[in-house]
């Protein structure tokens, strides 16, 4: 039997808003009390996580005075310090306060999208104070419900604006932060502009900087846009802006189910970590879930477990499909590793590949032999090879 016990070395991290979340939804109020962020340190530390991520608002109250703030920020520092968790990502809450009612850093109002590069800036200093690497902008309010309402094309000039802002800041400062945009189609707002990854990845190459630009995708939000979150990310590879992950399980397009990983689609989930574990991305196996709400703080902290736990499971599977020698025959038979090979050949001219004829009539009659393939990725996840 494997030992899946989460270790520092597995760089697995979470938002102190996951396992602090109190339950609250839009048809009820919390079932837990609040979570007191040194104590979530302490606990994350114990279950074998090696990071937690923030929102300015988890860890200092909205409007909370200098002197609040301070002791805050030292009680967090002095559990980061006494367990060695540390901080990846930290990125700024611009969607619970009214104020973001109609967006922040692209709402209509100026005064709004002024404060929120303020807010941003702010939590900015302490993220890199804190020593973290990827800053991520999550627009959850940034959207309409009427499409009359906002000139997208003016919302985007505006959100460009803020981005090179906030990268010529860094540029500045010194900082050493890259920005992820973290894609969702929509929930809080009727639609949520940059909803996909695609949509992301375009809007980053008009930016200023787009080297310090890349991508924070959550597995829910591309599925609740009915997307192929393992094409998305595999996408994101290819651009080289995955930069950051938020991990979570949803069954579908649906309401943001927010679940713990592994749990929902599970064989994209599977295939998700096999792409991971098999890829150039070497950053934080980060989770961005909701344990249940209606878990008391002890299932908290199973759902978390269960997070880490999955992965590890999902990990194993992937180095044992990669090594299972009728995989790889399946894989051959299936001509993946043909689609590596260039279409035209070294120094091959057009009129060379224009002169060629193909036999239709075989290469019609060839079949993919993919479903053994995939039958035998199931077989692993089913725990029967
Ligand atoms: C929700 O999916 C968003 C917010 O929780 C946060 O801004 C971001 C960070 O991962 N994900
Ligand atoms: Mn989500
Ligand atoms: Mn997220």
């Amino acid at each position: 039997m494997t030992d899946y016990t989460p270790r520092p070395e597995h760089r697995f991290s979470f938002g102190l808003w996951t396992i602090g979340w109190q339950g609250v939804d839009p048809f009820g109020v919390a079932t837990r009390t609040p979570m007191d962020p040194a104590y979530a340190v302490e606990k994350l530390a114990e279950l074998g996580a090696y990071g937690v991520t923030f929102h300015d608002d988890d860890l200092i109250p909205f409007g909370a005075q200098d002197g609040d703030r301070e002791a805050r920020i030292a009680s967090f520092r002095k559990a980061l310090d006494a367990t060695g968790l540390i901080v990846p990502m930290a990125t700024t809450n611009l969607f619970s306060h009214p104020v973001f009612r109609e967006g922040a850093l692209t709402a209509n109002d100026r005064d709004v999208r002024r404060f929120a590069l303020r807010k941003v800036l702010r939590n900015l200093d302490l993220a890199a104070e804190l020593g973290a690497k990827t800053y991520v902008l999550w627009g959850g309010r940034e959207g309409a419900e009427s499409a009359v309402a906002k000139d997208v094309r003016a919302a985007l000039d505006r959100y460009k604006e803020a981005l090179d802002i906030l990268c010529a800041y860094c540029r500045d400062q010194g900082y050493d932060i890259r920005f992820a945009l973290e894609p969702k189609p929509n929930e809080p707002r009727g639609d949520i502009f940059l909803p996909t990854i695609g949509h992301a990845i375009a809007f980053i190459n008009e930016l200023e900087e787009p080297d310090r630009v890349g991508l924070n995708p959550e597995v829910g939000h591309e599925q609740m846009a009915g997307m192929s979150v393992v094409h998305g990310y595999a996408q994101a590879l290819w651009h080289k802006k995955l930069y950051h992950i938020d991990l979570n399980g949803q069954n579908g397009p649906r309401y943001d189910q927010d679940f713990r990983f592994g749990n929902g689609d599970v064989k994209s989930a599977f295939l998700l970590v096999d792409l991971l574990e098999n890829s150039d991305y070497d950053g934080p196996r980060h989770f961005d879930f909701k344990p249940g709400r209606v878990e008391d703080e002890s299932g908290v902290w199973e759902s978390a477990k269960a997070c880490m736990r999955n992965y590890l499971i999902f990990a194993e599977k992937s180095r044992a499909f990669r090594a299972d020698p009728e995989v790889a025959e399946a894989f051959a038979d299936a001509r993946t590793d043909e689609l590596s090979k260039p279409t035209l050949a070294d120094g091959e001219s057009l009129a060379d590949l224009r002169a060629e004829e193909i036999d239709l009539d075989a290469a019609a009659s060839r079949g993919a032999k993919v479903e053994r393939l995939d039958q035998l990725a199931l077989e692993h996840l089913f725990g029967t090879r």
